[in-house]
């Protein structure tokens, strides 16, 4: 498409201003066809950054710069005009001097490359709850990815209109070319102190420069659909979450969806897409990773997937631990810093099978002997622990009919998580919406081997597992959580919010084996939760929350009656050092901004543990 036919004014001159600060070689405004897609590939197997998967039909494999290979959170801003809006877990720098040393990096930094403007919905197409944005960049690996990520093109134009609100967003990888110079097999990238992923809550803006990986450049992902759609939901009501969504369906053949936030490495992705062993239950993917919720007319909360597809840890998927997974990426798909075989596929740490053949590539593109078992070997990694697949949505064999539905879908319950080897119980429910958010508030995972500066044992709280996506102060966020819930009980709508659950598939014995096999087992906490949902008599109200009755979730094979009421139990020493370390430890890190009703539920809780 022409930049003369747009017919928003706005953004044709926002795309004229960028031209003539990135003084590209030309400007393509993406129309998301196939044909734009092959076309897009044709240039990154040009540049030798593509290969061909002969595995795979329509599939490429990808080597980044060893530099480049997650999203980079100590230069991840938040450049809000008050620093205490971007509260003390957000990196900020003062939006004036950000765009000012930014607009230095972005001089001419497209030369000899094409700048590709990619307008993007995130959410099905025309939806009430979905938003539309506008990349900027100069890579087609980008490109690509967001024609799977997200939905582009001219029917989002069309949406959009002439007047139509969107969220600019500005990318580059930061490498110009020289004239006759080509990437050559050498992903482009800018050195870290150059990388900046930049969000402006005020103005809803992205700026991001230097990487071209994942969330630090597929822009509709964390930084819109989490960080920027953050401050849109507190202004506007609603909620955007860094959470699955799945349905689920019982014997009877009733429905409900539900919504769950895990920190990283808890298995989400496996948990929306989980294959029951309770016979009988059914469940189906929605979301694997982001969920916005709008309060509907009825007083539900109704969901979408803002996303079109998954961005998956490849590491640790194979048909034991996410079948489903296994299927989705068998063709079309992207995959990024993974082992190549040598019969053209890809392969990574525990996919459930050694590397055929006698040498595979590794994801720096070195020749190595090929692994006989798919056992990690720390420090000689063929795939690079956050090696990614980039996949349709709509490859999963068990995504929802209703996946895609504008209206989204009315949410029974959240589900917060962690991996608490001690303490946590496989399935609490909370007493009401502010125990609740209490939960949320306190997710987190006991980290095992010492890292950083924090000690083993120690647990890494990453409240409502929001902590790198909020693009505001936490503190506030919190009280958005409280001020939804306070509402819908003023609009006589509070038994119809989500009720609320804090899971933990993670817990160990004494012998530090986990006492819970998870997976498909999981579907026992669901089954559980579904049932709490429509009330049924199958919990014991405790101090800290309603616990599963005894015998109402049958065990697993496996799992000892004793094991089985350990996970279910109130472990009451436990508990007060939670509440101790959450008082001194978590909370005071918020500051004046903390709920006051937060500590007064830690009071209560305290209260009830000792009485
Ligand atoms: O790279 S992403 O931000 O898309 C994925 C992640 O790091 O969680
Ligand atoms: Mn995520």
């Amino acid at each position: 498409m022409n930049l003369n036919e747009l017919k928003h004014a706005g953004l044709k001159k926002w795309i004229e201003e960028a031209e003539a600060l990135m003084t590209p070689d030309s400007v393509e405004v993406c129309d998301g066809s196939p044909a734009e897609y092959d076309r897009m590939i044709k240039v990154l197997l040009d540049a030798k950054l593509a290969t061909p998967l002969k595995a795979r039909p329509h599939s490429y494999l990808f080597r980044s710069d060893p530099s480049d290979v997650a999203r980079v959170e100590n230069r991840t801003y938040i450049a809000s005009k008050s620093q205490d809006d971007a509260g003390p877990t957000n990196n900020w720098i003062d939006p004036a001097e950000l765009k000012n040393t930014m607009t230095g990096l972005y001089k001419g930094c497209m030369k000899g490359r094409t700048m590709y403007v990619i307008p993007f919905s995130m959410g099905p197409v025309g939806s009430d709850i979905a938003k539309i944005g506008v990349e900027i960049t100069d890579s087609a690996y980008v490109v690509v990815n967001m024609h799977i990520m997200t939905r582009v093109g001219t029917k989002v134009l069309d949406v959009l209109g002439s007047d139509g609100f969107y969220v600019p967003c500005f990318h580059s990888i930061g490498k110009p070319l020289a004239a006759g110079e080509s990437d050559n097999g050498k992903w482009p990238c800018a050195p870290l102190e150059h990388k900046y992923i930049s969000h402006f809550p005020e103005t809803r803006e992205i700026w991001s420069y230097g990487s071209g990986y994942g969330g630090n450049a597929l822009l509709g992902k964390k930084c819109l659909a989490l960080r920027i759609a953050s401050v849109l939901a507190r202004d506007e009501g609603w909620l955007a979450e860094h959470m699955l969504i799945l349905k689920i369906t019982n014997p009877q053949g009733a429905v409900k969806y539900m919504a769950a936030a895990f920190p990283s490495a808890c298995g989400k992705t496996n948990l929306a897409m989980l294959i029951p062993t309770l016979p009988g239950w059914k469940v189906q993917t929605v979301g694997d990773d982001i969920a916005w919720m709008k309060p509907g007319a009825d007083g539900r909360l109704y969901a979408i997937n803002p996303e079109a597809g998954f961005f998956g840890v490849a590491p640790g998927t194979s048909n034991d631990s996410n079948f489903n997974a296994m299927e989705s990426i068998k063709k079309n798909t992207i995959f990024t810093n993974c082992g190549l075989t040598e019969d053209g596929d890809i392969w990574w740490e525990q996919i459930g099978y050694g590397a055929p053949g006698k040498t595979i590539i590794d994801w720096k593109g070195n020749e190595k002997p090929a692994p006989q078992t798919d056992k990690p070997v720390k420090g000689e990694e063929i795939a690079h622990p956050n090696a990614r697949f980039t996949a349709p949505a709509k490859q999963c064999p068990v995504i929802a009919d209703e996946w895609e539905d504008p209206k989204g879908v009315p949410i029974s319950a959240f589900l917060f998580g962690g991996r608490r080897p001690s303490t946590v119980p496989l399935i609490n429910q909370s007493k009401n919406w502010v125990h609740g958010v209490f939960m949320g508030s306190i997710t987190g995972s006991e980290i095992t081997a010492a890292a950083l500066d924090l000690k083993a044992g120690t647990v890494r709280r990453d409240p409502f597992a929001m902590l790198p996506f909020c693009g505001y102060h936490m503190g506030d966020y919190f009280n958005h959580w409280i001020k939804l819930g306070k509402k819908a009980e003023a609009e006589g709508n509070g038994d119809k919010l989500p009720k609320i659950f804090f899971c933990n598939w993670f817990r160990k014995n004494k012998d530090d084996k986990f006492m819970w096999p998870g997976y498909g087992e999981n579907s026992r906490a669901l089954a559980w939760v579904f049932d709490r949902c429509d009330g049924k008599d199958n919990c014991v109200e405790t101090a800290i929350g309603n616990l599963p009755k005894p015998g109402s979730i049958e065990p697993p094979t496996g799992v000892s009656a004793e094991d089985m009421a350990e996970l279910c139990k109130v472990d009451t020493e436990g508990w007060k050092k939670e509440i101790a370390d959450v008082r001194a430890n978590h909370y005071p890190k918020f500051g004046d901004k903390l709920p006051k009703v937060l500590y007064e539920e830690l009071d209560a809780i305290e209260k009830r543990l000792n009485g």
